[in-house]
């Protein structure tokens, strides 16, 4: 097969990154849509960094989208970029509502008019699911969204799915639980707490400063979850699958397994409750049913959660060693 060619937006994050890295070995030819920062932070790309051409563009820029389909003549398009963070949602939710909602639909529109054959991942989110009645959570399970960020991927999912229906395009929603690695932003909870504790155990910071110990989420390894989209648009049809694994586990537990693994006894006594780090609305609890995608795709994560938290305290207890050394 000839190499295929891949636009994805937000390819400087976590996933995105990840993803870029997954189809350089594969042979893709690989466009990135990135919006201008006075401070551009590449450093997620720095493996690929030859292999990816990047094109100047923003979610809230209709043009530039049409643009970037249209200069890529993309087989495949991943829409990764979104304001993900869901406290700050609260804070800036008509941003949040641009970006994350509406950016999505500008997103399919440019692809409908200018590249309608090509295959669309949109990022979904376990976020839309929200205040769940049932457990685990999976295809059918019904939406309630708890903050502006939810709301904004329930109309991102369901623009998917309706230019699916309306113009029988290939758009295909990977409904992703949380997913993490040392390329997590420092803002959210997995990263915040390695961080933190990794610097506790160097002796650069003495305490943890949380929100809600006892929310449940369903922690995955992010550069499993890139496979995952992958597969989704290798697919012969266009549907919507759950990425998770079935597992879950309190805030409370990761921060336990955190020190564990920087070796400090006395973990429970440094972590200070602060009312800041709480959310208007909380989602409290969520497990994904990864049954569809295990079937269809022969998608199995296979980190365990002890495994994830290790390799991010072992990540950043050596980036901080370096920073030390230099
Ligand atoms: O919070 C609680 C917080 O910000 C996890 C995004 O990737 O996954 C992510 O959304 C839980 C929440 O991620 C702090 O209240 C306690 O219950 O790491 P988080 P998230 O909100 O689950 C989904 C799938 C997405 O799609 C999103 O884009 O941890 N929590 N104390 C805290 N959270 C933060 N950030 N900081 C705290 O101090």
């Amino acid at each position: 097969m000839p190499n295929r060619t891949a636009l994805i937006t937000g390819i400087t994050g976590q996933d995105g990154s990840y993803l870029a890295e997954l189809l350089a070995q594969k042979g893709y030819r690989i466009f990135g849509l990135v919006r201008r920062l006075s401070t551009p932070n590449m450093s997620h790309l720095a493996a690929v960094r030859d292999s990816v051409e990047i094109l100047d563009g923003d979610l809230m820029d209709q043009g530039s989208l049409n643009q970037a389909v249209r200069q890529a003549a993309p087989d495949e398009v991943y829409n990764l970029a979104a304001q993900s963070f869901v406290a700050t949602s609260f804070a800036q939710p008509l941003l949040t509502g641009e970006v994350t909602g509406l950016g999505a639909l500008r997103l399919l529109e440019a692809v409908r008019l200018h590249a309608p054959q090509a295959r669309v991942y949109q990022a979904s989110s376990s976020e839309m699911f929200g205040h769940v009645r049932t457990e685990p959570q999976d295809e059918s399970t019904a939406f309630h969204p708890r903050s502006p960020y939810g709301v904004a991927k329930v109309y991102a999912y369901w623009a998917s799915v309706n230019y699916r229906e309306a113009y029988s395009m290939f758009v295909s929603n990977g409904i992703l639980f949380n997913h993490e690695s040392p390329r997590r932003g420092m803002e959210f909870v997995t990263r915040k707490i390695t961080d933190t504790v990794a610097r506790i155990a160097l002796g650069q910071a003495k305490t943890l400063t949380l929100g809600n110990l006892d929310a449940k989420r369903d922690w995955g390894y992010a550069p499993e979850y890139v496979e995952f989209m992958w597969r989704i648009l290798q697919h012969r049809t266009p549907d919507d699958f759950v990425g998770a694994t079935g597992e879950s586990h309190t805030v409370r537990e990761f921060v336990e397994v955190a020190f564990r693994c920087a070796g400090i006894d006395d973990g429970s006594k440094r972590v200070v409750s602060d009312a800041r780090f709480q959310r208007p609305s909380e989602v409290f609890n969520l497990r994904g049913n990864p049954a569809k995608a295990a079937r269809e795709l022969h998608w199995t994560p296979s980190t365990k959660f002890e495994q994830i938290v290790r390799i991010m305290v072992d990540a950043d207890l050596a980036r901080l060693r370096a920073q030390g050394r230099r």
